[in-house]
């Protein structure tokens, strides 16, 4: 098979990616060794930026989202001396969205597929990429057990941390930098409303809480847990137990079903640069950000709308300076979405060894941002999206 640009992974970044190209008439292939329903049903983020959101709005996929996607003025941070609201579009005229990735990622499969008559492999076994040095790089895979090649002129590594494409670039092509953090983060989806319309950042004694939500009457949350606990370590009345405590009666919490549970460890971790040969790495495939920020999503969509440009530059001129300046260009955003990640990490998480001074720091931090102009400011700025040209 012949394409223009092979995409390994259906994730958001590989179907923003396809569509991106779709739009400026360049063909792509995607190659996905889940299901569709596996992709389309995979729970993961919730929280999109303000130009994201319009960027979705803008290239034709925000139809549902405007329609279901719950707009956030702002969210709360609950610590010490309780409920403080944080104003983004008062401190920065932005809002953020909350709708489901598994919502988007329907969404994306649906207009490729059904719409656009796109190609996507699915359920393609033994992914494995070459010649990535070379004029026509290639996608290897068996499909039903039949072995089947794409050649291509590019290649969009989409698939994700525990993908193919990262560990297939030679060995000291890559500076990989890394922090894992020494706790995980325990998250439920239940047929609860969540305790506030807006999410609820918890700093308490006993750990770190989120309460985010997928509906009015879904909500998301989360636990800061031991970094070696899994699912069977949390049951329901524990889980229950400590959103109670960590909320600390700042607003009342109603419990409900239970419809699925995760444990994910948090770590910080980025490789440069992201691009080897004709193969070019985007999303989680080339960093993963700590949740505590919600910019893992973001981050994804933000390295296509780069590279596809970039690769929509090569086919109108066979100019190449966008596709030489692609990893650094998308590198600087990603490195101030590390730090801001890292900082809402460090400030609303208890470490295990902690010390009495390092804990009050903190407490002073929260009061600091959440009474600060300036500083509140700094906050909103960062969580709603640093400005993208869309
Ligand atoms: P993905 O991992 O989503 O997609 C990669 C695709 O490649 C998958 O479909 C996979 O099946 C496929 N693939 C893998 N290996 C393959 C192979 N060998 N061959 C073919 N296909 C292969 N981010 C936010 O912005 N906001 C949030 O609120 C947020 N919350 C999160 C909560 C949790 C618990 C977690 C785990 C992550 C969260 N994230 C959040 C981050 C998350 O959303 C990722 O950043 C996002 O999925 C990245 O998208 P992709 O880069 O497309 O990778
Ligand atoms: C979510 O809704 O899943 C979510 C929201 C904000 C975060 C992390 C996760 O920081």
């Amino acid at each position: 098979m012949r394409t223009q640009v092979g995409i390994v992974g259906a994730g958001p970044a590989g179907l923003m990616l396809s569509h991106l190209l779709h739009l400026n008439g360049i063909e792509s292939v995607i190659v996905e060794e889940r299901s569709r329903a596996y992709c389309e049903s995979r729970v993961r983020a919730g929280l999109i930026e303000q130009w994201a959101r319009d960027l979705i709005v803008k290239v034709g996929l925000g139809e549902r989202l405007q329609r279901e996607g719950l707009l956030h003025q702002g969210i709360k941070l609950n610590f010490g001396t309780g409920l403080h609201a944080i104003d983004f579009v008062g401190l920065v005229g932005r809002a953020v969205t909350i709708y489901g990735q598994q919502e988007l990622v329907k969404d994306m499969m649906a207009r490729r597929l059904e719409a656009d008559g796109g190609r996507i492999v699915f359920e393609a076994e033994q992914v494995s990429v070459h010649d990535l040095d070379g004029e026509r790089p290639k996608i290897r895979f068996r499909q039903e057990g039949r072995p089947d090649e794409i050649e291509c002129d590019f290649i969009g590594g989409c698939d994700g941390f525990h993908g193919v494409c990262r560990p297939s670039i030679p060995d000291g092509v890559l500076t990989l930098h890394e922090r894992e953090y020494p706790f995980a983060w325990a998250g439920i989806l239940t047929e609860s409303p969540p305790p506030d319309e807006q999410l609820i950042y918890c700093s308490h004694q006993r750990g770190f809480a989120l309460f985010s939500m997928r509906s009015p009457n879904v909500g998301r949350f989360y636990v800061q847990c031991g970094r070696d606990e899994s699912e069977e370590d949390w049951p329901d009345e524990r889980m229950w137990e400590e959103l109670h405590a960590r909320l600390n009666g700042a607003r009342p919490l109603m419990q409900g079903k239970v419809l699925q549970k995760l444990v994910a460890p948090l770590r910080s971790f980025a490789v440069e640069p992201m691009q080897f040969g004709r193969l070019f790495l985007a999303g989680d495939s080339a960093h993963i950000v700590p949740p505590t920020g919600a910019k893992g999503m973001n981050l994804a969509i933000a390295d296509v709308l780069v590279l596809s440009r970039a690769i929509a530059e090569f086919y109108k001129t066979r100019r190449t300076e966008q596709l030489v300046t692609y990893s650094q260009t998308c590198l600087r955003r990603m490195w101030k979405a590390q730090r801001f990640s890292w900082w809402m990490t460090q400030m609303l998480h208890r470490f295990p060894d902690e010390s009495s001074f390092d804990r009050r720091r903190r407490e002073a931090e929260m009061d600091y941002v959440t009474s600060s102009h300036a500083a509140s400011m700094t906050l909103a700025e960062n969580y709603t999206g640093l400005p993208m040209d869309i």
